[in-house]
């Protein structure tokens, strides 16, 4: 996907600031921070939204939630609390389709979100 930020970060034909990658996951650090702690964790496989993930995704996907568990613990927030976030699709406030997860924490967080 020659257009997509993410894909573009995984390639390093976009700089970003990289917390953890393996063949398969990459995390870094969101361009415009919502919490001390706003990290992105994404698949490197070009999935646009989770509702183009498919079973054959299900491993991926879990890896990378359990990536996000291993960040948060490494941060020092996991016990103090942080939120994971999909957003889904353009009313849910997606606006890079390519598969992504919020870690958000180090402050705290309000419920519902807005
Ligand atoms: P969402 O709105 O849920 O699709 O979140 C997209 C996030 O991606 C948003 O918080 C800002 C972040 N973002 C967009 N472009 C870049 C970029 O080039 N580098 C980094 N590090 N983050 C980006």
């Amino acid at each position: 996907m020659d257009q997509c930020v993410f894909c573009k970060i995984a390639d390093r034909e976009l700089p970003s600031k990289i917390v953890f990658e393996n063949d398969r996951v990459l995390a870094f650090e969101d361009l415009n921070p919502q919490a001390p702690t706003h990290i992105l964790i994404v698949p490197k496989k070009h999935i646009p939204t989770l509702n183009d993930a498919t079973p054959e995704d299900e491993t991926l996907l879990g890896e990378v939630i359990l990536c996000a568990a291993t960040i948060a613990k490494d941060r020092r927030i996991s016990t103090s609390g942080y939120r994971l976030v999909a957003n889904t699709m353009g009313g849910a406030g997606q606006s890079v389709f390519h598969i992504h997860f919020h870690l958000l924490g180090g402050r705290s967080l309000a419920w519902p979100p807005g």
